[in-house]
């Protein structure tokens, strides 16, 4: 049994406080850079689409680039240079850390001759932990994520398609049983070696919602430091894309409940595995490949990609998630499609506190119509048809979407495109 004062010791020599994730404190001082250097996976999760990174750490709708060990270097130099608060380098896909363990050893190794000091993380689903952790460890790796969705083969089965797993392929329950004995092996393993574990665990309602406390009591049994309950958002393409995504509300509560076992991480945002700087403010696309050889497209001219200026109501920035009544905040993106850049956001004064008072709201609505009157597009879950009215009026596309952020400022684009044919 490890004593608090030893715990407290492990903590202060792994220098957790100033890691975002694992410290809700570091989150607003510290940056953290991601290497996509990971391409590859091992095992087939029914909510993922390997269009997408892996959302046991991402979200679905973006795919990161991948960078060789080489490029990964020249990246961490040119972001190092810019960012001073970057304290965290870490490996999270876009498939499985692991899975591609000889990229990841090699960008390791070439981050820690640039920067001995830089604390590395490592995001895997496990699978290959019981061969790879005694290396993890002795890399100087301290902080490391596994996912563990359950505990129970049963469960695993229907959240696991296949597992892939040295040289043989493995589906239902005789796969499951290996990758959860492999990922509570490979906790503890590194829990003992002073690693810092994380455990994320994607919370799918009617599979294994009702489960998640007792996976939760026995990774912390084993050592883990902190539990991130993440939301399932189903990715289109995938065995679960008619699935409903889970409710904030639903993971809050299971949040509270895990808490009273293990401290849990509620800062989550679930970012690209190639994102960079504070987890509110990315800013992959400023050092991204693409941002190398091509610059962002300043004009509107014939002959090049047009860039739009898009409103957007969302709850956290990752899904359009909110009506456009209820949006207390708009948050205003450039983009052609292509390139998507958060510009700022713009406060406003919600005009919409229910169906009885809505019509008397008009002058609140006004005031957010022309808050966003220099936009081409509002991009919105829900919006009636008089603020529609009243925002074509003012040169301004309404677009509805129920989806990611990124992907609705792509169907956003789309349809202003549409509509410049069109009109054309
Ligand atoms: Fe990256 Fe993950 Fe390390 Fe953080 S992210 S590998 S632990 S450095 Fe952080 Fe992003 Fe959430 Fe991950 S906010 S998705 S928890
Ligand atoms: Fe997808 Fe990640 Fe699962 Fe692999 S571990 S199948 S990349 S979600």
């Amino acid at each position: 049994m490890i004593s608090v004062t030893d715990a407290e010791e492990t903590v202060k020599r792994n220098r957790t406080c100033e890691h975002p994730c694992y410290s809700k404190d570091a989150h607003h001082k510290y940056a953290r850079m991601h290497l996509p250097v990971a391409p590859r996976c091992n095992i087939g999760c029914n909510y993922c689409n390997r269009k997408y990174d892996c959302v046991n750490e991402s979200r679905p709708g973006v795919t990161s680039e991948v960078l060789t060990p080489q490029e990964a270097k020249e990246k961490f130099a040119r972001v190092k240079e810019k960012i001073a608060n970057l304290s965290v380098v870490g490996i999270a896909g876009p498939g499985d850390a692991l899975a591609n363990w000889e990229e990841t050893k090699e960008s390791i190794a070439a981050i820690k001759e640039l920067d001995p000091d830089v604390m590395i993380c490592l995001s895997t689903n496990g699978l290959r932990l019981p061969e790879l952790a005694a290396e993890i460890v002795k890399l100087g790796v301290r902080h490391v994520t596994v996912t563990v969705n359950c505990l129970e083969a049963e469960i695993g089965a229907r959240i696991y398609r296949f597992v892939h797993y040295q040289g043989q392929n493995y589906s239902g329950l005789e796969g499951s049983k290996i990758l959860i004995r492999n990922q509570l092996a490979g906790i503890e393993y590194l829990a003992r070696h002073q690693v810092m574990v994380k455990v994320n665990i994607v919370m799918i309602k009617d599979i294994n919602d009702w489960h998640i406390p007792a996976v939760v009591k026995k990774v912390k049994e084993l050592g883990a430091f902190i539990s991130n309950i993440m939301p399932l958002i189903p990715a289109p393409g995938s065995v679960y894309e008619a699935f409903l995504q889970t409710s904030m509300k639903d993971l809050e509560k299971m949040r509270d409940k895990c808490q009273l076992d293990l401290q849990q991480m509620r800062h989550c945002k679930q970012c690209r595995a190639d994102a960079i700087g504070l987890l509110e403010e990315d800013r992959a696309q400023e050092f991204s490949k693409h941002s190398l050889t091509k610059a962002m497209p300043v004009a509107t001219t014939a002959g090049k990609r047009e860039l739009y200026q898009i409103a957007v109501t969302s709850k956290h920035g990752k899904l359009v998630d909110l009506h456009f009544g209820h949006a207390g905040e708009f948050l205003i993106y450039q983009t052609d499609g292509d390139f998507i850049r958060l510009l700022k956001s713009r406060p406003v004064e919600k005009y919409c506190r229910g169906m009885a008072e809505c019509d008397a709201e008009e002058a609140k609505r006004q005031a957010v119509i022309d808050a966003i009157g220099d936009c081409d597009a509002v991009l919105t879950m829900r919006i009636g048809e008089q603020a529609q009215q009243k925002l074509r009026g003012k040169g301004l596309l309404s677009v509805e979407a129920c989806y990611t952020v990124e992907d609705g400022l792509r169907l956003a684009v789309e349809r202003l495109r549409q509509g410049k044919t069109e009109s054309a």
